[in-house]
């Protein structure tokens, strides 16, 4: 196995095929966090803003694209995002963790995007962000780098999260507005919207990008369904009033995260709706035209941000200009829920180097003195 020059750690992190949707999937953004993690690895980074860190797909030299979005190594806490060109069901996908590199430097903001772009993303919101008021202003950074940044109408100040930090809403005015752009709209195309929540009260919209004028040309997702808080998937061409429906399995409004995914398939003519994992079923409404609104994208109220204001929290709400498949969505729910379960990471290892050559873990001796031959034990 070779091993990546310039950096002095590793450790395998190994994706357990049983958590992958059956199927697998590709080009698909892995949450690594501080789960697992070797204890050692802390205090070796280069330094403490994790600009060392590395993830390599399983031959240990192909660097993958990742996203840093926040580390904290006294605690630890860690928030990575892994581009994996393919992650299998059918049997366990490695992948090789790198760290110790004191000349390594943070990688571009390029690369951490198409994370994101590379799959199917248009807008991606972590919510880590902060400030104290509701002046509107440009706040919560979209990490497609597609410009989608959000603005700050949210008083509430609580930075709870399920990944990494969300964002409260107080139930009353606050709101999170994002400029109308026509790749937050399905057009003709496929599209998906996703979103953690937590919520508390009846009739409230988790995210809205609709006209408050029939026929509701747009979309929503996560309007709490009064009695029984079930969680609504609507796209509405402007044509038809349908199709939307609603699910009838899980309480979306009990104080507790769920994970909610909503997708519009052109193939099959459809709308699907996952609920933490669980299927919602599919619309049974005609065909959906073409649906592009002016209307603001708007997380934690409908219309612009002019009701049914969410009580609760949000945490990484996702846009992409693609369908979702089922394996994807067991995939993305397994991984974020329990990002301990979905990984396992095997002991660290580390590059013994001489002073013309080096001795890898792995068994391989590579010698630039002998005409740059390996040997292997
Ligand atoms: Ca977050
Ligand atoms: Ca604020
Ligand atoms: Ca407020």
């Amino acid at each position: 196995m070779d091993w990546l020059a310039g950096w002095t750690y590793r450790a395998a992190v190994t994706i357990d095929a049983d958590q992958v949707g059956t199927g697998g999937v590709a080009n698909f953004p892995v949450l690594l966090t501080a789960a697992n993690m070797p204890a050692t690895m802390w205090a070796q980074l280069a330094n403490a803003d994790g600009r060392d860190l590395r993830v390599t797909s399983s031959d240990g030299t192909t660097v993958l694209n990742h996203e840093l979005v926040s580390i904290t190594p006294a605690t630890p806490a860690l928030e990575m995002w892994v581009s994996v060109p393919s992650v299998a069901s059918a049997s366990d996908t490695t992948l090789y963790l790198y760290w110790g590199n004191s000349a390594a430097t943070m990688p571009s903001a390029a690369s951490q995007q198409a994370v994101w772009t590379g799959a199917g993303y248009s807008a991606v919101y972590h919510l880590l962000e902060d400030a104290a008021g509701a002046t509107g202003a440009a706040l919560y950074a979209d990490a497609t780098g597609l410009g989608h940044t959000g603005l700050d109408y949210v008083s509430a100040t609580d930075k709870t999260g399920i990944i990494g930090a969300g964002q409260q809403f107080d139930g009353s005015n606050d709101f999170v507005r994002v400029l109308d752009a026509d790749d937050l709209d399905p057009g003709s195309g496929d599209f998906t919207v996703s979103v953690w929540l937590k919520g508390i009260t009846m009739e409230r919209m988790a995210l809205g990008k609709y006209s408050p004028s029939p026929p509701w040309p747009g979309w929503n997702l996560g309007y709490s369904v009064s009695p029984h808080g079930y969680c609504r998937w609507a796209v509405f061409d402007g044509v038809h009033l349908y199709p939307d429906f609603d699910g009838t399995h899980v309480n979306i409004v009990d104080g507790g995260w769920h994970h909610l995914l909503g997708t519009l398939s052109r193939a099959d003519a459809a709308l699907y709706l996952w609920v933490d994992n669980i299927s919602e079923g599919s619309s049974d409404q005609p065909v959906i035209g073409t649906v592009n609104t002016a209307e603001n994208l708007v997380l934690g109220a409908r219309f612009n941000g002019g009701s049914l204001f969410w009580n609760g929290s949000l945490d990484e709400v996702r846009v992409a200009t693609v369908a979702r498949t089922a394996a994807w969505v067991t995939t993305e729910y397994n991984n974020q829920s329990s990002p301990g379960t979905f990984y396992k990471v095997g002991a660290a290892e580390t590059a013994a180097t001489g002073a013309r050559g080096s001795i890898f873990n792995s068994g391989v001796f590579h010698s630039r003195v002998l005409g740059d031959r390996s040997f292997s034990w």
